[in-house]
């Protein structure tokens, strides 16, 4: 039996692994060119064989209809920083409907909060995982939330793993004023999301073009017979601890004319 789980759950864990490289390079790929990510993290994991049981007693699904029935037992959760960021994610996800995804299901829990004061977008997707046993397409859930809604949503799961789902009131009423709290949040956050950006983008500029000049100060380190390089690396020190974003891009730019002084100079 257990030998049969493991068969079963190999193709969800390589659709979970497979889907975390491809949110998190979106991530990648966005802090590589300076541009702000949609996505903060993301994480990923397969139910465990218990969970897996006990959610199919609960909802009497029968042990050979778990795969088409329990449709998270492969899940992604993706974290975003605002809350307009879950409608990005969720248009990039869109526009792979029908290429390396099948979008199954949309359910918006940020406009129908639940009961419980849980906020999150999922959508239930269907995706095809190439196996040494050949094709599988499997069910995978990707929820879609705020970092607010995730902190939210971590305690209330953790706090009814502990109570065995039998939340005492007064935790029932504090958790309900947490959501509310963490709504406001995220709402607050919204209003000051331009200026959050523009200095995140800032942040992240400043960052590379700092990797970049250390790159190009380490080539005309090595290229050699640069006499003054013990000078440009002083020069580098002090605008790096005066912080001036502009005197550091000139900096940079004079770093490209003696590459380039010198380029000229070996092919000579
Ligand atoms: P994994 O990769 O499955 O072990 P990378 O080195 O690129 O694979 P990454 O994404 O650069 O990993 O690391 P990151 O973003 O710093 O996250 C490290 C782990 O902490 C990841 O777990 C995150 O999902 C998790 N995490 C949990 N809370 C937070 C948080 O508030 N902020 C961030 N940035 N990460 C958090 P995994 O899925 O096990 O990574
Ligand atoms: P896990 O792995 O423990 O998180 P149902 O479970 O019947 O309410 P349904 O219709 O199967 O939900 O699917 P839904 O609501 O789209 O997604 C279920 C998953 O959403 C849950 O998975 C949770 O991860 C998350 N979720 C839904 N409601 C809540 C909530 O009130 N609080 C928290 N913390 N998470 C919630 P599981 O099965 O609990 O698995």
């Amino acid at each position: 039996m257990m030998q049969d789980w493991k068969q079963i759950l190999i193709p969800y864990e390589q659709a979970v692994e497979e889907l975390k490289v491809k949110f998190k390079s979106i991530r990648n790929e966005c802090r590589r060119l300076d541009e702000y990510s949609p996505i903060e993290f993301v994480t990923g994991r397969v139910k465990k064989i218990s969970s897996i049981i006990e959610k199919a007693k609960k909802r009497q699904v029968k042990l050979e209809d778990i795969e088409e029935k329990i449709e998270d037992i492969a899940g992604i959760r993706i974290m975003c920083q605002f809350v307009e960021d879950i409608d990005t994610v969720v248009g990039l996800i869109r526009d792979r409907n029908g290429k390396d995804l099948k979008i199954v299901e949309e359910r918006d829990y940020i406009t129908n909060i639940k009961e419980s004061g849980y906020r999150s977008y999922h959508v239930i997707i269907r995706y095809t995982v190439h196996t040494a046993f050949g094709e599988r397409e499997i069910l995978s859930e990707i929820q879609i939330r705020t970092l607010a809604m995730n902190f939210w949503a971590t305690i209330e799961h953790s706090l009814n793993y502990k109570f065995k789902q039998d939340l005492p009131k007064h935790v029932k009423i504090k958790l309900k004023n947490a959501a509310e709290a963490a709504f406001k949040l995220d709402k607050e956050m919204s209003e000051i999301r331009d200026d959050i950006m523009e200095a995140q983008e800032i942040f992240q500029a400043k960052s590379s073009l700092v990797h970049e000049i250390l790159e190009k100060i380490q080539e005309l380190y090595f290229w050699g017979n640069i006499n003054n390089i013990e000078e440009i690396r002083q020069e580098f020190f002090k605008l790096h601890e005066e912080g001036n974003f502009n005197k550091l891009k000139q900096f940079n730019k004079k770093l490209d004319r003696l590459k380039e002084e010198y380029n000229v100079r070996t092919i000579l």
